[in-house]
């Protein structure tokens, strides 16, 4: 047995078999010593008279998952994956690749480069490359549609997303197919055995396969990627890349390739889709050592759009759930709501009728809070009203299980305030779900000051299980994300008050890759829900125009969509019209607090808008609300429809360098007032 420099890659020697086992935990990624391991074996195995086929296997928890991204940020070192890969295809001994897990990027190009692939039923495939901004480096664009077609290929690279094998299987691309709870080593030795004692077992290269023709439109086809992509360039350069493989050979196309992934690579896309990566991975290390508790039975106070989601998102993760509500009529109409909530899921595919029965049984409803006496973990997530929370709490205080969690799904309130009426304070937690919450994945798990490591902790680990995005963040008003969001609010109503449009604005910021523009998301919310949370605090005197346009609206009737007004007009299908009238009386507001009409450029609007979320979330790490103020980010890439491929504020900030992050608060602070752009600490945007 030999082993490679760094030992994460074994070569062994077995009757008649040479094995390159890879073992680099956690996820066997194509690192320098991975790849100069796999061609040692392939030189090695390949001079040898004894060995008849080579496998390629990997130990821990997965095949390949791809290149190894912490070398991304580094100058590449030999030998570079598309020599391996192309070394691995030239090698005149069969080589198979046994896949398990999840082979993904260059650990499928691996896999497709090898003569045979053979697969646990359970194995996914895909190249996830657009998903960190660059397109498939080794080969993928130019050997998956010789395997799986032309159309299914450009699909798998464009999306990104994983595929089973299963359902890939009349495509040719595994040879063999193993039973879930198949021994794959055992299964794979023992494949390749007989092929080789029946002499069956041939050398069969994909590149050297043609590629099929195809009645594809590309153009139209390519206008749809580009506007799926919403701003994003990897999906547009990959399918143009898979386009030139129709028409060269696998060299070429690969020169083609290796081009266009250098350049996605160096591109300021690609650093944030990585940055995105990464961060979102350190939010869920936290501080808490403490072991979690186990969570089975929750109970979710309130049966509206808030409460119904959350109910849904807990039976959907398998949880069994209790729901209380005031009287059966609202439970009625809690119900419907997870049913539809449910049966969109079924409609969409991702359930099928039986399980959205399964889940259906899951939940049980009752108007009496004694019910709540088995859960390990309630959700309060009535309406905001702290008088009715805290007596909400004193009930569970006497009804619940001694350890069990009470959790507040509040928005804004004082969860210490809400804690106080407790007997035992450190089992209260916050726990902030995003509308619709069986769909966004953003959980803020929200620390009061009493909260204990072990209910912070077990709400980390459910929110895990729950597959959401969790970050622990402090108490403060509207806590991370809704206290950036109230400041990103303000300067957005600033600007209409000083005579940037409603349709301006919001198409500023969409263009700019924002989901949604804000004024078009508030009509969507409903205004008042905002502006009701705001009145519960004291007016701000030194902002004469604090969120005046959103009172003007909501004085006027116009709450949003729910009432076919508000920002702009909608018609009885939903559908949007700029409004001359809601215009008008943000004008009239404007004249009555004296502020000066004039022009402005898309340019300035998007400016102020992300660097009143810059100044905030500054401000918010300082005050330690967040751990680390790369949470900022990942709560406003899963929260607020932040783009995903421009990192979050914070990454934009640091794209912007700290001298011209300050300049421009600086010319803002004297433009408006130091209480509105408040001096902040700059110096963590240089780490
Ligand atoms: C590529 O291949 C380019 C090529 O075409 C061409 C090159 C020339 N590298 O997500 P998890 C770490 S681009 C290094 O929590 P899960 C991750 O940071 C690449 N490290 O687990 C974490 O570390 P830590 C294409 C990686 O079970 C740990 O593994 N491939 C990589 O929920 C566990 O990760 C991809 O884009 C990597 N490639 O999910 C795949 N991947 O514990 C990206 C993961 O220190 N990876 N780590 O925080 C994934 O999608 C998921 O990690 C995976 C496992 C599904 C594999």
């Amino acid at each position: 047995m030999a082993n490679s420099e760094i030992n994460s890659v074994n070569l062994i020697e077995k009757n008649s078999l040479g094995i390159i086992e890879i073992d680099y935990a956690p996820v066997n990624a194509l690192s320098q010593g991975v790849r100069q391991g796999i061609v040692d074996g392939i030189e090695k195995f390949e001079a040898s008279g004894e060995i008849k086929a080579i496998i390629i296997r990997c130990k821990s928890r997965t095949f390949i998952a791809g290149a190894d991204i912490k070398e991304f940020g580094k100058p590449p070192t030999e030998p570079f994956l598309p020599d391996v890969v192309n070394r691995i295809e030239n090698c005149n001994t069969p080589v198979i690749a046994s896949l398990f897990g999840t082979s993904l990027g260059g650990g499928f190009e691996v896999a497709l480069a090898c003569h045979y692939r053979v697969a646990l039923e359970s194995a996914k495939v895909g190249l996830p490359e657009v998903n960190l901004g660059l397109i498939p480096g080794a080969g993928g664009t130019q050997r998956l549609p010789r395997v799986v077609g032309v159309g299914k290929a450009l699909e798998m690279v464009t999306n990104g997303k994983h595929y089973r094998v299963n359902e890939l299987s009349s495509t040719g691309l595994i040879d063999k197919l193993f039973p879930v709870d198949a021994d794959l080593d055992e299964a794979t030795e023992s494949y390749v055995e007989e092929l080789i004692s029946s002499g069956q077992l041939v050398v069969k290269r994909v590149g050297e396969k043609s590629v099929e023709t195809s009645d594809i439109d590309w153009d139209q086809e390519i206008s749809n990627i580009k506007r799926k992509a919403r701003g994003k360039d990897a999906p547009v350069v990959a399918a143009e890349v898979i386009r030139k493989s129709l028409e060269n050979s696998i060299e070429n196309g690969m020169k083609f390739e290796r081009e266009a992934f250098l350049k996605l690579r160096e591109s300021e896309q690609s650093a944030a889709l990585r940055y995105a990566f990464a961060i979102e991975r350190a939010a869920g290390k936290t501080d808490l050592t403490t072991v979690p508790l186990e969570v089975n039975n929750v109970g979710v106070i309130g049966a509206g759009n808030m409460g119904s989601g959350i109910a849904t998102a807990f039976l959907t993760s398998g949880f069994q759930v209790q729901l209380i509500e005031q009287t059966a009529e609202a439970l009625a109409a809690g119900m419907e709501r997870i049913e539809k909530n449910l049966s969109s899921n079924v409609k969409r595919g991702r359930m099928s009728q039986s399980q959205f029965e399964e889940c259906l049984s899951r939940v049980h409803i009752s108007t009496e809070y004694e019910s709540l006496s088995g859960s390990d973990l309630v959700i309060e997530a009535i309406f905001e009203n702290i008088d009715i929370k805290k007596s909400v709490f004193s009930k569970l205080d006497s009804v619940t299980r001694e350890d069990c969690i009470l959790a507040t799904n509040t928005s804004y309130l004082d969860i210490n305030e809400i804690a106080s009426v407790v007997n035992d304070p450190p089992r209260v937690i916050g726990m902030h779900f995003f509308s619709p919450a069986n769909i966004m994945k953003l959980l803020e798990v929200v620390r009061a000051e009493k909260s204990s490591e072990l209910a912070l902790a077990t709400a980390m680990s459910v929110g895990k299980k729950l597959g959401k995005m969790s970050v622990l963040v402090g108490v403060c008003f509207g806590f991370a994300g809704n206290r950036m969001y109230t400041r990103y609010g303000r300067e957005i109503q600033q600007m209409l008050l000083e005579g940037a449009s409603i349709e301006q604005i919001d198409k500023a910021m969409t263009n700019w890759g924002m989901a949604m523009g804000p004024l078009a998301v508030q009509d969507l919310s409903g205004i008042d829900i905002g502006h009701n949370a705001r009145s519960a605090q004291p007016f701000p005197e030194h902002d004469p125009g604090y969120f005046r346009a959103a009172a003007t609206m909501v004085e006027n009737g116009r709450l949003g969509r729910k009432t076919g007004m508000g920002f702009y007009r909608y018609d009885e299908e939903g559908k949007k019209y700029a409004d001359e009238a809601a215009e008008s009386l943000i004008r009239t507001k404007a004249t009555e607090l004296g502020i000066q009409l004039r022009t402005f450029e898309d340019e300035e609007i998007v400016d102020r808008a992300i660097l009143a979320l810059i100044s905030e979330g500054l401000a918010l790490f300082k005050e330690g609300i967040v751990q680390r103020i790369s949470d900022i980010d990942v709560i406003w890439l899963h929260g607020y429809g932040f783009p995903r491929h421009k990192g979050g504020p914070i990454f934009q900030a640091k794209q912007m360098g700290k001298l011209l992050v300050e300049q421009k608060l600086d010319a803002l602070r004297d433009k408006e007032s130091a209480r509105i752009w408040p001096q902040v600490e700059l110096s963590i945007l240089n780490s």
